[in-house]
């Protein structure tokens, strides 16, 4: 059933109350919404979806589907579908009210049309409140989806009736117009963006169902579905919905783990006009899975709403420990981090009017979420200490077992630095650094294995590249604490090279290296070290990674010989499209090429169409040092990823994954995902 929307979505279409901005309406009772037509979404797109290139395509997605689940989350719709089709076309499905197809008082066209030609300011539409976000780059409306189009067709089902209309570059093309009866009421928006504005036109089906999935975790109840219906593709289809909600996102985070609590914390409560949403569960583990949202939103920094959870824990967790005698007179009081271990938690909140702040925009910044979150939290959250005892007793252990553990690496750490060992004189005696000083300019190659390490000190500039080469598999950060980590010979050498410290300590201004560049072969083994090496940067250097200092190299997995003509591919499919331009006859992998079999190459081009001899690399070490610098190492010829945050819940939980201590479903993952995990951008 429908649940009494917290309020009333009003924000979408108020035609009466709408008006148009004119020089009369100075007495500015009223609030004014401004309609502007869609020419400015068509000379900046960037300013409205951000980028042209695959975010700002998928963008146009999220679009129309935060437009159905904003139904849902009024309690209007339940169902949402996306579906891939063909010719770049995509079809959003929900079974909300409809947009409205009355005559709208101001433009006198119908509210449909008015909703998709016209822009309005700040995302709203209308005056008052509804969820809708209006900061950032979302919620800028459909209106912008069209304008991006170059074919748009909406079907409303409302009051008995389909309706019907078709755009192209966001024009109507004729007017709305009834095909039919209809029982049923929703909305169908099928687009095709425009091909000359868009950069990449390439759906990514992975970011689809990641999106679509946190979404559906986010919105209890709703059911969205996913299908891949394009001929030329695999045919999928993909149905997310949970009743829990967030419940089931813990439940999901945590599924490879020890649980301290059994029973999920979870509060759910209006207050004033937002809504706050809360689950949490401890872990047997070190780390801290918090994940902050607001109105659906990821908060990637944090913000308020953050602020008053945090508080609200500790503050709760050390008077339940005080009153139940757990924490002595003479004892501490549990600091903020002890009471973070080994939690997950989300906090989802919805409110009317966002502020977002932050380099990112990523980071919440109305100052009633934080009274909001630390009153709603703190009081139920001590509720469900009283009434579970057993769990209660779980949690509160396990952070004085923190505390105490964090004063016991304190001591490690204050020794280990004592004996020197992270002092920045000492750098490790692997490292091959780099004559400049000047970090903007310095560059640090983290390389698997000694032989590839020797290919990559030849190979480099020594001017400015510095290599440290990585014996066999770093320890799994995942599990180990501080103090044992830095007890691991290969992650001293690197925090000593990086200069930064770690954690709390660090100080991304010591940096001596403003690229760190991760460099592995492209096998199992790589891939292994690679997600290992991402963790530690993620969980334990994460200013590097947030300030884009972190790149993954990418070495040739081919090179292409025809006669003396080399070519180098890094994919599959540039293999395939070389091969091609070199018309060759033949293509021949070899895994090693013998010295004969480059002499017969070599003949054969005099003759008959040569053939392309192919040598598939399968290590760094294969490459030899002139070939690594043009290919991987040359600033001026390499590509590199440069390793982005852009979801790091999503990162958050495959590292889980992968790094947790339940072994069975890692091995199942990587089997089932082994490409999309090589392709792991953080
Ligand atoms: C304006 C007003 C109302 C609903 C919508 C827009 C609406 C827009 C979209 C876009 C995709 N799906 C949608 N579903 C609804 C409220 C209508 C009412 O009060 O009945």
């Amino acid at each position: 059933m429908p649940k009494k929307p917290i309020k009333k979505q009003s924000k979408k279409i108020l035609a009466s109350k709408t008006k148009v901005k004119s020089k009369k309406s100075s007495s500015g009772a009223d609030s004014i919404t401004v309609l502007e037509g869609l020419d400015p979404v068509r000379k900046r797109p960037g300013m409205y979806i951000g980028s042209t290139s695959s975010t700002g395509l998928h963008h146009l997605i999220w679009e129309v589907v935060d437009n159905g689940i904003d139904e849902a989350m009024a309690g209007y719709a339940t169902e949402v579908t996306v579906a891939l089709l063909d010719d770049g076309m995509v079809e959003v499905t929900d079974n909300g009210r409809g947009i409205p197809v009355g005559k709208h008082k101001v433009t006198g066209v119908s509210a449909l049309e008015t909703v998709l030609t016209k822009l309005h300011a700040g995302g709203k539409f209308g005056e008052g409140g509804g969820y809708k976000v209006s900061g950032g780059l979302h919620g800028v409306g459909v209106s912008v989806v069209n304008a991006l189009s170059e074919y748009l067709r909406v079907e409303v089902y409302r009051e008995n009736k389909v309706w019907e209309q078709e755009y192209s570059l966001g024009k109507p093309k004729k007017k709305l117009r009834s095909t039919g009866p209809s029982r049923k009421t929703g909305t169908k928006i099928t687009f095709k963006p425009d091909t000359s504005i868009f950069t990449v036109t390439e759906y990514n089906w992975g970011k689809i169902l990641d999106r679509l999935r946190q979404q559906s975790y986010l919105t209890k109840g709703i059911t969205i579905t996913a299908a891949d219906k394009r001929s030329d593709h695999r045919k999928k289809y993909y149905k997310f919905h949970f009743e829990g909600g967030i419940k089931a996102y813990i439940k999901t985070l945590n599924r490879n783990k020890t649980v301290k609590n059994d029973t999920i914390f979870y509060i759910e409560k209006e207050i004033n006009d937002s809504r706050v949403e809360i689950a949490l569960q401890y872990n047997d583990e070190y780390n801290e899975t918090v994940l902050p949202f607001a109105n659906n939103i990821y908060n990637l920094e944090g913000g308020t709403h953050l602020i008053g959870f945090r508080t609200a824990l500790t503050r709760t967790l050390n008077s339940y420990a005080r009153a139940q005698n757990i924490l002595k007179e003479k004892d501490e009081n549990l600091s903020g981090e002890d009471s973070r271990e080994g939690l997950t938690a989300i906090i989802s909140v919805k409110l009317t009017d966002p502020q977002f702040e932050g380099q990112t925009k990523g980071k919440l910044g109305n100052a009633e979420m934080k009274t909001y979150v630390e009153q709603v939290f703190g009081e139920a959250f001590a509720i469900f200490l009283e009434e579970h005892p057993k769990e209660a007793a779980q949690i509160v252990g396990k952070c004085i077992l923190s505390s105490q553990a964090r004063m016991a690496a304190r001591n490690a750490r204050a020794s280990i630095l004592r004996k020197g060992a992270l002092d920045s004189m000492t750098l490790p005696g692997k490292l091959s650094d780099c004559s400049s000083r000047k970090a903007e300019e310095c560059e640090l190659y983290i390389v698997e294995g000694d032989s590839a390490g020797g290919s990559a000190k030849q190979g480099r500039d020594r001017r400015f590249q510095a290599i440290l080469p990585l014996r066999g598999k770093i320890l799994n950060v995942e599990r180990a604490r501080l103090d044992k980590m830095l007890a691991n010979t290969e992650i001293k050498n690197l925090v000593i090279a990086l200069g930064t410290n770690i954690d709390d300590q660090l100080d991304i201004s010591k940096l001596r290296y403003h690229r760190v560049v991760i460099m592995t072969d492209a096998d199992v083994d790589g891939s292994h070290i690679r997600t290992l090496l991402l963790t530690l940067f993620f969980r334990h250097f994460t200013p590097l990674v947030t300030n884009g200092h972190l790149f993954i190299a990418q070495p040739p997995l081919y090179q292409l010989k025809k006669g003396t003509t080399i070519k180098y591919a890094y994919t599959e499919e540039e293999k395939e499209i070389i091969i091609k331009e070199m018309g060759g006859i033949k293509a021949e992998v070899s895994e090693n090429p013998t010295e004969e079999d480059a002499e017969t190459d070599t003949k054969t081009t005099t003759k008959k169409p040569a053939r392309i001899n192919i040598q598939r690399y399968k290590g760094l070490g294969e490459i030899n040092p002139d070939q690594l610098w043009d290919t991987t190492m040359n600033p001026e010829t390499r590509m590199m990823k440069q390793v982005t945050v852009e979801d790091a819940a999503l990162a958050d939980s495959i590292f889980d994954m992968l790094m947790g201590s339940d072994v069975a479903p890692r091995k199942k993952f990587i089997q089932t995902h082994a490409k999309k995990v090589q392709n792991l951008d953080v």
